[in-house]
């Protein structure tokens, strides 16, 4: 019976154990992650390739009118990030598109 228990808190023991290594890992690649997001990035660069292309115009253009949950909306062309990507946001993400 006691050794039983003994089994029992070990698994327990092993269990923790594995929880905050999942949380120490998670940490960590959550500290990493935040290093990309201070990456800079160009405000039109939609698909985060590096560039401003015509495949970014296309991308900001297809959420134009779109909120959070529609099918084309996409969050980088949101610039004032209310849900919702207005015609004004991609005409300031693309100005030399729209002259
Ligand atoms: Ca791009
Ligand atoms: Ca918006």
């Amino acid at each position: 019976m006691k050794k039983t228990s003994k089994i029992i808190v070990l698994i327990i023991v092993l269990i923790i154990a594995v929880i905050l290594a999942i949380g120490i890992y998670s940490y960590l690649n959550r500290s990493s992650g935040s290093e990309m997001i201070g990456f800079p990035r160009v405000p039109c660069d939609i698909d985060w390739n590096g560039n401003c292309d015509e495949r970014d115009f296309i991308m900001a253009n297809q959420s134009s009118g779109k909120c959070l949950g529609d099918r084309y909306y996409e969050r980088f062309a949101d610039i004032n990030r209310d849900d919702c990507v207005t015609e004004e946001e991609v005409q300031k993400l693309f100005p030399e598109r729209f002259k």
